[in-house]
This record gives structure tokens, C-alpha cells and sequence, in this order.
């Protein structure tokens, strides 16, 4: 049960995962719930993979490995190497301390436990404090439609095989439909003092989270105390493909695009310094704007927008 001070956050990967390790600064972690996407987790070698929860779990431990933004610092890949002797799927790189989490997580799976429960076991062991559940239990998985052709591939392929190179065309949730929030996600939402929707992909990150039956509607029913943090800097995605993925998918890759996108959704949308010029552009969508530096180049910086973002 989030209390009534709590901050309720809608996490993708690596800039929602930076948010959360300056928030647990700037507010009691016990007080902070992440509801974390689940659209770009994948099967792999038998083994259940969940990057963006462990992305979020490992970065706020502080043991990512913080050059690639993904899996554990003080890496090692023998598991991998050993792997190219037999032509196994080494496209997508599992270190062996990170291996570690997909076998522990695929056998308490196969024991019957949710998703949502190993996930709270995973985030104890590294010794968090704020809760992490992902955003739904059930089979949800973000496909994306290549352009030119249209093939759909899943979004590793899309992001890690192809590298993001592809424009695209379209975007879908598969098992949006028959999904349920997982269990304290509803509560998070309806209880929290804030909601935070946190600097990620809109479409590939924040969408599949709000594709899951009833979350959409929960966060449009708390508009004024939804907050937003604008992934798009000068036009640009600090990281990953979300302003080319936008500029695909017909959306303005602005500041002022993204208050378009969650018109509906936050009442607030925090833009970066960068694009102050476009404060007005931003109101004028409806929502209130803050201007303040949003690039967390560092630990100072990520507590910094925090602290702006619990108190809007
Ligand atoms: N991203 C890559 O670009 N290449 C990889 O080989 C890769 C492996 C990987 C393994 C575990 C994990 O938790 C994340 C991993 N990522 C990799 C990042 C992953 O594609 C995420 O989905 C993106 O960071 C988007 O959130």
C-alpha cells in the first residue's frame, strides 16, 4: 500500500532507472513505487529476460554497468564465448553475473510465482527499498512493423539485432488486451501523492505500460498531479531511437510534441532548459511547463530533477 506521500513512477530503461537513483535521494525510497514496462522482455536460451526491470533494479543498486546503461558493471562473458562454439544466440549479450538473474527468475517462474513476486525477491536481494513491480503479469510484448514492407519483429530484434537502424511504421502491445495490472499497481496509482511519467521512450517504454487495461484510465483520472519529464532535448532523444520512432509514427519529436502525446495524461511536463523557448508552445497544449536541466549527467544532476519532480 503506497501511503498517501507516496510517488508513483511509470519506468522504461535507462533514463527512467537514472530518475529512480536520484529520487530514492530525494525521497524516502519506501515511499516510491516504479511500475516498470515489460514490452521489451523476451525468451532467450530457455530463459525469461526482463530488461527494463532489471535495468531500473541495477541501476538504482548502483551496480550497472554505467557505459552501456544495460547489465552489471565488473562484467565477464565466458558464458557467451563458450556459447559461439555451438552457433547459440549470442546477438543478445547476457553477461555471466547477469545470467545469474534470468536463471533464478526463469526457475522461481516455472515454480509458479508471478512475475511481479520475483521481481519484489530480485530488488530485496540487491537491497532496494522502493518497490518495483512490472506493469503487468501477463504476456505483454511490444512488436514493431519495419518500414518498407512492413515486416513486424519483436523490439530486440528491432532494437538490439537491427541496432534501431530501421524507420518504422507501426508499433502494437501484443497481449495489451488480456492483460491485468500486476498486483499494487492500481493502488500505487489511486494512492500516490504523485505520479511521475518518467524520461523514457513514449512509445516503446511509457506505451507498453499504458497499454495494460485500466492504467491509462487510472493516470487520466489524476491528471493534476501527473507529471511528465520530456524525454526529447533539442529535438533529440538523449538516448535510443524515441525521436525517430516519433518522427515515424507521425508525432513532432519536441518538447512540445511529447506535451501533445500526454495531453490527456499530465497535467505537468518538464522540458529541458534547452527548450525553454518552447514553454509556451507547451502550455499552450495544455499542460503546466517547467524549465529546468533535465540531461542527468550524474548522480547530482538525477537528484537534482528529482526533487523537481516530486514537488512540482
Ligand atoms: N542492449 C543492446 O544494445 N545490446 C545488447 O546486447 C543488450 C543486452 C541486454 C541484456 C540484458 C539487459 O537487461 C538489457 C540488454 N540490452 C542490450 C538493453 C535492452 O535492449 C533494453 O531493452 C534497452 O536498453 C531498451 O530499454
Amino acid at each position: 500500500m503506497t501511503s498517501p506521500d507516496g510517488i508513483a513512477v511509470l519506468a522504461g530503461g535507462v533514463g527512467a532507472a537514472r530518475l529512480l537513483a536520484g529520487m530514492v535521494r530525494a525521497v524516502p525510497p519506501q515511499a516510491i513505487t516504479a511500475i516498470v514496462n515489460v514490452g521489451d522482455d523476451l525468451e532467450l536460451h530457455g530463459l525469461h529476460i526482463s530488461p527494463d526491470i532489471d535495468t531500473v533494479i541495477y541501476t538504482v543498486a548502483g551496480a550497472i554497468d554505467t557505459t552501456r546503461g544495460w547489465g552489471l558493471d565488473d562484467e565477464t562473458w565466458r558464458v557467451m564465448d563458450a556459447l559461439e562454439r555451438y552457433g547459440g544466440e549470442t546477438w543478445f549479450r547476457l553477461g555471466d553475473r547477469d545470467l545469474a538473474t534470468h536463471l533464478y527468475r526463469t526457475h522461481r517462474m516455472s515454480q509458479g510465482a508471478r512475475l511481479s513476486a520475483v521481481t519484489a525477491e530480485i530488488g530485496a536481494a540487491w537491497g532496494l527499498a522502493l518497490r518495483v513491480i512490472p506493469a503487468t503479469d501477463d504476456r505483454l510484448r511490444t512488436m514493431i512493423s519495419l518500414a518498407d514492407g512492413g515486416v513486424e519483429v519483436s523490439f530486440q530484434t528491432y532494437f538490439v539485432r537491427r541496432a534501431h537502424a530501421d524507420s518504422i511504421e507501426a508499433v502494437r502491445y501484443d497481449g495489451d488486451a488480456a492483460a491485468s495490472p500486476a498486483p499494487g499497481v492500481l493502488d500505487a496509482l489511486s494512492t500516490a501523492r504523485t505520479i511521475v511519467i518518467a524520461p523514457s521512450n513514449p512509445i516503446v517504454s511509457i506505451g507498453p505500460v499504458l497499454a495494460v487495461p485500466g492504467i491509462r484510465e487510472a493516470i487520466q483520472a489524476r491528471r493534476t498531479d501527473v507529471v511528465a519529464v520530456s524525454p526529447i532535448v533539442g529535438g533529440r532523444a538523449l538516448k535510443g531511437p524515441a525521436d525517430r520512432m516519433l518522427r515515424d509514427l507521425g508525432h513532432e519529436a519536441s518538447a512540445e510534441g511529447v506535451a501533445r502525446l500526454y495531453a490527456t495524461l499530465a497535467g505537468t511536463l518538464v522540458i529541458d532548459t534547452t527548450d525553454g523557448h518552447l514553454a509556451g508552445a507547451v502550455e499552450a497544449a495544455g499542460a503546466r511547463c517547467i524549465v529546468t536541466n533535465t540531461v542527468m549527467a550524474d548522480a547530482a544532476a538525477a537528484a537534482q530533477l528529482s526533487a523537481t519532480v516530486v514537488n512540482p
